[in-house]
């Protein structure tokens, strides 16, 4: 496993994403920092961990988008790997709040930023961007947010998760490159945070409802059935849910 180790970075995202402007890299190279200054989330939003405490690592992925595996479908990969790893650690009550939350007992304990590129061979790189949260005990500032240490009550190490969810990621990378992604999509909607229960929604036109999950389509649209029975489907810009 070719991993880079360093000790901080404005985000491993942003430094594998630079490295594969100037050389080659080899597929599942890894990018780990200590501390990242200026992790990202989606749209804007911040990756804030205490120094030396958690994984923040960037895995490249190449080629593994094609006309037939969409952006969704290695969101799914990503979440399931992340899954299997924290079972291996004994983590219960594990769900994924859609599109790419992991939570633990219903804070979260991951989260993934993936970003995508195409070079001018044809090639598509995915920069496969995960923090997930192993060692901090603090989290005052993220009072939705847990670590395996808060729920295990012992430290881990870090190098040990962070191995367990890449081999993961590797051999079910390989399981999609032959077709094999119906488990995977399964496996997502059975750990779809809430699902089945009543909950509160807003749409981007700021509008609030009432709506239960029904499902994730299998090409990452959820499927919420609202007061009227009817079930609609959403992207992920479409609608939030409130929690
Ligand atoms: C994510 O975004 O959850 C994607 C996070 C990806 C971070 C990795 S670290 C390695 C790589 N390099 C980067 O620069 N990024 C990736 P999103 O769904 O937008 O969630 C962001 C929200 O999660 C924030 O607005 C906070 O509410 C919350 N949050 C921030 N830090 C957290 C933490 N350590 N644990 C749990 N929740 C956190």
């Amino acid at each position: 496993m070719n991993i880079i180790k360093l000790d901080a970075t404005p985000s491993t995202n942003d430094f594998l994403k630079e490295l594969l402007t100037n050389q080659f890299v080899e597929n599942f190279t890894v990018v780990t920092a200590e501390n990242q200054t200026s992790g990202r989330g989606q749209m804007g939003a911040k990756w804030e961990v205490e120094f030396g405490k958690n994984l923040t690592f960037s895995v490249l992925v190449k080629d593994v988008l094609t006309e037939i595996n969409s952006i969704f479908h290695l969101n799914v990969l990503v979440a399931v790997s992340i899954i299997e790893a924290l079972e291996h650690f004994n983590i219960p009550n594990l769900a994924i709040k859609w599109p790419n939350d992991i939570l633990a007992e219903s804070k979260k304990i991951a989260g993934v930023l993936i970003e995508n590129s195409l070079k001018s061979n044809g090639e598509i790189f995915s920069v496969v961007g995960i923090g997930l949260n192993v060692n901090q005990k603090n989290f005052d500032e993220l009072p939705k947010a847990t670590s395996l240490s808060c729920i295990l009550n012992h430290d881990l190490d870090k190098e040990a998760v962070m191995v367990s969810v890449i081999q993961n990621l590797k051999r079910n990378v390989a399981l999609l490159q032959i077709g094999e992604y119906d488990k995977f999509w399964q496996t997502y909607n059975k750990k779809l945070f809430k699902k089945g229960i009543p909950m509160p929604f807003e749409g981007n036109d700021g509008i609030r409802f009432m709506g239960i999950i029904q499902g994730v389509s299998t090409y990452g649209k959820l499927k919420v059935m609202l007061e009227d029975d009817a079930v609609k489907t959403y992207d992920i810009k479409e609608i939030q849910m409130l929690y």
